[in-house]
């Protein structure tokens, strides 16, 4: 069972995959890698302190990635996080065995792997 604060984590690193603004094409220029790391962002205003997170390639939103219906998707996922996480493709209609949970339908992604 998970603790807390590595579920949390995990939820942190969906949360920047699953909302984007950022359209890119896989077809084109999108990364060979997704590389879930910390960073510090600016989420509020202007004014305001800068926001520390774990998102993908130190984004939050992070990159999309768009395309078309039935094309496959590959992606090398990278943990520079301090703790085990996984990417769960929420929404996306996958083998079970890839949905990202950890624990349950795959192993987490230990630090530095
Ligand atoms: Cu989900």
């Amino acid at each position: 069972m998970p603790t807390r604060r590595a579920f949390l984590g995990q939820s942190a690193a969906v949360l920047g995959l699953a909302v984007s603004g950022r359209q890119v094409s896989a077809a084109s220029h999108a990364p060979a890698s997704l590389t879930a790391r910390g960073a510090s962002v600016q989420l509020a205003p202007d004014g305001y302190p800068a926001t520390s997170i774990w998102g993908y390639e130190g984004r939050a939103p992070g990159p999309a990635i768009r395309v078309r219906q039935g094309e496959r998707v590959r992606r090398r996922l990278i943990n520079a996080l301090p703790e085990p996480t996984s990417v769960h493709w929420h929404g996306v209609r996958i083998d079970n065995a890839m949905d990202g949970v950890s624990g349950l339908t795959q192993e987490a992604v230990a630090p530095g792997q």
